[in-house]
């Protein structure tokens, strides 16, 4: 596949835990975990579909603080890049494509069953210590 798919990831954080989602879909990825997002629609940038995903999967406002640098393989195609973001408003409820939600401090980072495809942003993320 030559096609480039761009998805975006947050890495949201409220009082110093990060957010992961598990999936309930598709069957192939569920019971994973991953950072919310999805994928980037044409001609529209990053963050703002950063803010629609978290909208729409989770029901929050959120604002994306900064981006975590390099971009990470997620496998056919698809390419992600992650922002920090800050919850701004809102109780997140898994309410398309997640079935469990859990706030991980940073000494539960590595709890869950990460996507193989988010495990370098979640190592990129434990790299710098800023937290929104
Ligand atoms: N994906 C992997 N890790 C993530 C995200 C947000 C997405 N943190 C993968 C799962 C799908 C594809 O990217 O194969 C598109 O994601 P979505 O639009 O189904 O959320
Ligand atoms: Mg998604």
């Amino acid at each position: 596949m030559t096609e480039r798919i761009v998805v975006v990831g947050a890495a949201l954080y409220d009082g110093g835990r990060l957010l992961a989602a598990r999936r309930s879909a598709p069957a192939e990825l569920a019971g994973r975990w991953e950072l919310p997002g999805g994928k980037v629609e044409p001609g529209e940038r990053g963050e703002d579909a950063l803010v629609r995903e978290l909208r729409e999967e989770l029901g929050v406002e959120a604002e994306p603080l900064a981006r975590v640098p390099g971009e990470f393989d997620l496998g056919r195609g698809y390419v992600m890049r992650v922002w920090r973001a800050k919850l701004l408003a809102g109780e997140p409820l898994p309410l398309e494509d997640h079935d469990e939600l859990r706030w991980l401090g940073p000494d539960e980072l590595w709890t869950v069953d990460w996507l193989p495809g988010d495990v370098p942003a979640i190592h990129a993320l434990t790299a710098t210590q800023v937290t929104g």
